[in-house]
Order: C-alpha cells, then structure tokens, then sequence
C-alpha cells in the first residue's frame, strides 16, 4: 500500500470513509480505500487482504462464512484474522500499514487519520485539552450516528416509537451544535477540526431521510428534520459552507446535492 497511512475496507460510497478521506486532503496524507457497492460486499472476503470471492467460495461451509449483523443481511465473508482485527466486524474496517492493527469505528479511523499529519495543521486541536474538547464532539456525532443508522435502516417499517426517538436524538444533537457555533466559527473552536469532519459527514447521511420518505408517509409521520434550516440556521449554515470546501465538495458534492439550497446564480 506504498506511502498510504492506513487501509480502509468498506462498502462504497459511504460517507462514514469520506471523514477520513477528507482529513487525509486537509493534512496531504494517502489512505488507501478498498471496496465496493453495498449489494456486492456480500461476495467479498472481508480480510486486510479483502477481494472478491470466487464462485466456489460462497458456500455454507466456507470457515469464514458468518451470519451479518447490522445493516446487511444473509451471509458475509469474515476471515479469523479480520475479526481479530475487527471485533465488531463491520465496515469501514481501517488497518494499519502492516495489517496488524485494526481501526474501527469511522470516527477513530478519522482521528487515526489527524494523528498520522502534521499537528500544525490543528486538525485535532493543539493541546491535549483541545483534543478532548473535539472528542467530546465526536463522541456526540457517535451517539447520534447510532440513532440515525437504527432510523435509517427501519425507515420503510417506521413506528411511532422510533421515529419519536429520533427526533429526541436529533434535537438533542443539532441544538448542541448551533449552542457552540454561536460563540465560535467551529464547532470545537477558532479552526476547521475533525469535529467539524464528523458532523458534516453523519449529518448528511441522516439527511438522507429526505429522499426515503415513503415510509414516513405511509405511516403519516413527517421528516424528523423538516424545517431543520430555520430551527438551527447555525447548524445548517456551517454544514452548507464545509460542503462548499473543495475537499468535502469531492466526496459529498453529489450525495448532499438534495438539501443544499439553490444558489443565485443557479435560481436565476
Ligand atoms: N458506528 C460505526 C457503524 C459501522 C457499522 O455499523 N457498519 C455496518 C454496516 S452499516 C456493518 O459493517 N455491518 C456488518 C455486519 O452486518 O456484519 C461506524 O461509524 O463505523
């Protein structure tokens, strides 16, 4: 993988790997991404070596067949070695450069990402406390990315009870964003971090509950983000202008290009 500082196996796109691709841009670094689309990774070796498998190897008794647990469904390839790596076994799966070290959970394979540059950059803060004060955010990020996973996936069955739970998840998580960005220009501070990296990227796929709603109509409940803009106009703002950044824009421009409000130009 030459100069790369870490390889990303994963279901592609996903914006869970843009996070840290996006910090990889910011701080000039190469991460090597290995993958395909989510209906393919079923015939995948999922190993740091993954690759597709071979017709014979899908089979029940393959030793690395295993039953999925969330967001696939049947049978996925795991081998020993990957889940060893990967206790959780999902993707996206980060490993070190030598394979021996696994990086789960794509808000620690972005922080693997900032720790891997140059701390000039700030990226992650420029002090331990900093760095605590941005992990506070992702932390949060963290816990409303579970939400929004639980939501999504259950969108086409939606009942009053989830959907009531993500709207609770989704106030609680956007009101704390538009509380910091009244008094900073960033969500942790003065300067662009991987805060801001994670946010931008969990935000615009719960986002995507914008174009499932035939679940929520079917059961007349509305979009738990409806109005959104103009409740939290920080919030949104701030998502809106990252997005414009070239090193987000490269990965999200056409996944966000649903809720980004026409320009002026383009409105005539
Ligand atoms: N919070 C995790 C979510 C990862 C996750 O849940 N991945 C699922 C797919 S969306 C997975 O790999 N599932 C594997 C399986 O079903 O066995 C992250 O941000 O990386």
């Amino acid at each position: 993988m030459s100069d790369s500082v870490l390889r990303i196996f994963s279901y592609l796109p996903n914006p869970r790997v843009w996070k840290a691709l996006i910090a990889a841009d910011y701080l000039g670094l190469s991460v090597e991404v290995i993958g395909d689309k989510p209906k393919n990774l079923g015939n995948w070796l999922w190993d740091f070596d993954a690759r597709p498998l071979k017709e014979e190897e899908k089979v029940p008794d393959n030793p690395n067949a295993r039953s999925s647990r969330r967001g696939f469904s049947g049978t996925l390839y795991k081998t020993d070695a990957f889940l060893q790596t990967q206790p959780y076994g999902t993707v996206p799966a980060a490993f070190s450069a030598d394979g021996k070290t696994g990086v789960f959970e794509s808000n620690s394979i972005l922080r693997a990402v900032a720790r891997s540059g140059s701390a000039e950059h700030g990226l992650y803060g420029r002090s331990a406390m900093d760095a605590s004060r941005i992990d506070s955010f992702l932390d949060a990020t963290l816990v409303f990315g579970r939400e929004a996973q639980v939501y999504l996936l259950g969108i086409n069955e939606i009942s009053a009870e989830l959907h009531q739970r993500m709207a609770g998840a989704f106030e609680f998580f956007v009101e704390g964003i538009e509380r910091a960005l009244g008094h900073h220009a960033y969500l942790a501070g003065d300067e662009l971090t991987i805060a801001d990296i994670a946010f931008v990227c969990d935000l615009s796929q719960f986002l995507r509950e914008r174009l499932m709603r035939a679940g929520l109509d079917a059961a007349s409940l509305p979009l738990v983000s409806e109005a959104a803009e103009q409740t939290y106009p920080r919030a949104f703002a701030h998502l809106f202008r990252l997005i414009e950044q070239p090193q987000f824009t490269q990965y999200l421009g056409d996944y966000t290009e649903h809720f980004l409000p026409k320009s002026a130009t383009e409105t005539g």
